[in-house]
Formats: structure tokens, sequence, C-alpha cells
């Protein structure tokens, strides 16, 4: 089978799923043609099942903005045709669907679009009025479609009125990747004591990720426990992350890493994960944590729910909840026995749930139920 994949190649859970995808597929003798404007990030492997296909933008001065979505299209239906795809998987529905639908009318060989829905596009864009049809459009005209919770398929039909049959495939983490490692002189490096926890959370500070409470919960935990926060990740919220802790005279023990690469590495010093957020379809963070042997505190909105185990792989709280969630912390963090628990419930619970073999296959079989068709 030949499968074209188009995600957003930059830093984002959905670049990474889709290249996870695209290399375990690739792994299981599948030819993998990736489509995007740029090389994906995570795309660091030789394998002679992997193609790359770059849209190039034509910068012509008659056309005030390039058009991008155009020239996805036809990149998409030149490698449909010149490869024999058998399956366009794109990851967001805007513009990726909407660009692959064009490309299937425009291509001569017959292929299948699979879309998978990753929740920015249904819960931001999906409320702009603008946008609202033409996802609904991208969505129906899929051949099939695939959301990463049951919260995002629930969301996209309040939202959006589609009359689609979604999937839920939950997303997956690369377990050879994501394992705790032995890296105690990371944190040694970082001039963090032996006996302080670590408490981490990564995200590309965007106003949904609420950093503020993150940085609010973190300041009541060290008044009981001694600790460091360190946040991992660069976006528009990073300036008032910055101001925030100075204004509350944590500098010392707030560390800002900006981008990082290795996030295993880092989870493997880590005691305790928090992600306070306002939306999240799933929080592929959280499970990178949990197969790292982290318990993590999570918001109770969107797919977090589904892949937090109150009580047992760690807690939710309600948005904003900062005093709940330093109350769960500073339980969690000075019980060793009641945190040691939580990290293993967490690791079953990712090799269990989210195996990524398994979710592998089902893209497979759903991509086998396609094809018989
Ligand atoms: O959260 C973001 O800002 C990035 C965004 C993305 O495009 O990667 O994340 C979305 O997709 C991830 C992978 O499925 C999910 O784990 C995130 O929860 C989801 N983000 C939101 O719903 C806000």
């Amino acid at each position: 089978m030949k499968i074209g994949i188009t995600c957003y190649p930059t830093v984002g859970g959905s670049g990474i799923i889709a290249t996870e995808l695209g290399k375990l597929l690739a792994e299981k003798g599948y030819e993998i043609h990736f489509i995007t404007s740029s090389l994906p990030f995570r795309l660091d492997c030789i394998n002679p099942e992997i193609y790359y296909h770059e849209v190039e933008i034509s910068h012509y001065p008659v056309f005030q903005y390039p058009p991008y979505d155009l020239a996805l299209a036809a990149k998409m239906a030149e490698v449909i045709d010149r490869e024999k795809l058998d399956i366009l998987h794109v990851h967001y529905a805007m513009p990726h669907a909407i660009s692959a639908i064009l490309a299937k009318d425009i291509a001569k060989h017959p292929v299948k679009i699979v879309t998978t829905l990753h929740g920015t596009d249904i819960t931001v864009l999906g409320i702009d009025r603008t946008f609202k049809r033409m996802i609904a459009y991208g969505i129906e005209k899929s051949d099939a479609v695939t959301a990463v919770s049951h919260d995002l398929v629930n969301q996209t039909i309040r939202q959006l009125h589609v009359d689609k049959d979604i999937e839920v495939i939950y997303n997956f983490v690369n377990e050879k990747e994501y394992v705790k490692k032995d890296r105690a002189f990371i944190k040694e490096q970082y001039g963090i004591q032996k006996d302080e926890k670590v408490i981490i959370h990564i995200s590309n500070f965007r106003k949904v990720k609420r950093i503020q409470d993150i940085i609010e919960t973190y300041s009541m935990i060290v008044k009981h426990i001694k600790s460091k926060l360190i946040l991992v990740g660069d976006g528009p919220e990073s300036q008032t992350a910055f101001e925030i802790v100075q204004k509350l005279g944590l500098q010392d023990d707030v560390l800002f890493l900006g981008r990082q690469k290795n996030i295993s590495d880092l989870l493997s010093i880590s005691d305790l994960k928090l992600l306070m957020s306002e939306q999240e379809s799933f929080g592929l963070v959280l499970l990178e944590a949990m197969a790292c042997e982290v318990a993590t505190i999570g918001t109770n909105i969107g797919g977090i729910p589904e892949v937090i185990v109150h009580g047992e792989t760690g807690f939710l709280v309600e948005i904003g909840d900062t005093s709940q969630a330093a109350d769960y912390a500073i339980q969690l963090l000075s019980d060793p026995d009641l945190l040691r628990r939580f990290s293993q419930a967490a690791l079953k619970r990712a090799k269990t749930m989210f195996y990524s073999d398994e979710i592998v296959d089902q893209y497979i079989a759903l991509y086998d139920r396609l094809l018989e068709n």
C-alpha cells in the first residue's frame, strides 16, 4: 500500500503523530510519501520506504498572498498520479483536507482521503464563521475521518453539525524514544539538588495553555516541597510567564529552557507534569510524560480525562483551580510510595491504552476497509 501523509511539519503534537505514524508504517513495509512544506522535524531516520515531497510556493509578484493551499493541492495531485498513492492521510481539516479533496478531483489515479482531526481546527477555527463551512466540507468530503479523542468527536458534531462517522483513534508515542532513562547528570547540570523534586510543563506557550496557572500552582507547591519548575517550549505567552515569575520572586526556582529536542531526557528527571490548559483535544505531552513514568496533573477538559485516570495515574482539576492542583501535587510529592504507584500506573496505561503498535494497526485496518470498498 502506498500512503501519502500531509501535516504541519513544524513543532506540534499533530506533526509528531503524523511523522511517527509514517515511520512506523514504513517499518511495517508500507511505502510512505510525506507531502509537506518542509521536512517534518521528527523525520530524522533513513528508511528506503520513506519519501519526502516538498511543496513549492510560488512567489510570483502578482500574488498578494502566496497560494499555499493550492500549491499543496497541486503537489498532492502530482504525487498521487506519479506514485500511484492508494491513501492520502491528512492531519488537520484546515487546510489539508480541502487541498486533498481538490487534489483527488485533479488526479487521474483513484485515491482515498483520510482526515485526522487534532483539535485546534475544530475548537478554535470551527468557531470562526469564515472557516466553519469550509472545515465541515473537508470533513464530509473525506472518505474517512478520525479524531484523537471522544471529546473531539462530540465537539466536532456539536459545532459543525456534520453528518459523518468519525472514528476515535487515540494518539501514541514512540516507546523506543519515550522511556525513562538514567539522566541524573542533567539534573546536576541544571544545578538542581538531588533532593529537589522536578515539576515540568511543556507547551507552545499559547494562551490556551494558561501558563499563569502553572506558575501560580508551583508558587504554592514550592512553599511545602523543595523543588524546581522547568518550563520547556516557547510561544506568545513566554514573556508574560517570565514577568509573572519575576513578580512572584521565583526566578531562582523556575527554569526557562525554551525549545528543546530531547524531551524524554527532561521527562526522565521529572517527578510531576502539569498541564492546566483550557482547551486540549488530547494532550500528547501528558502521554509522553506517562511513558517516561511521570505522574500528571491536568485540567478536566477536552480529551484530558481520556488520558489521565483521576486518582490512579494523576489528578484532574477544574480550569483555573490552582489551589486544588497544588494540594494534589503536594500530596504526591510528599509521599514517595504514592508517587511511585502513580508513575507505575501511568506507564502501564501508556503501554496498554495507547500502545503504538495497536494504534498503528487501527489506522491500517481503516485504510484496508477503505480500499476494500
Ligand atoms: O496544542 C497545540 O497548540 C498544538 C496542536 C497541534 O497541532 O499539534 O495540538 C493539538 O493536537 C495534539 C495532537 O493530537 C493534541 O495532543 C493537542 O491536545 C491538540 N491541541 C489542542 O487541542 C489545543
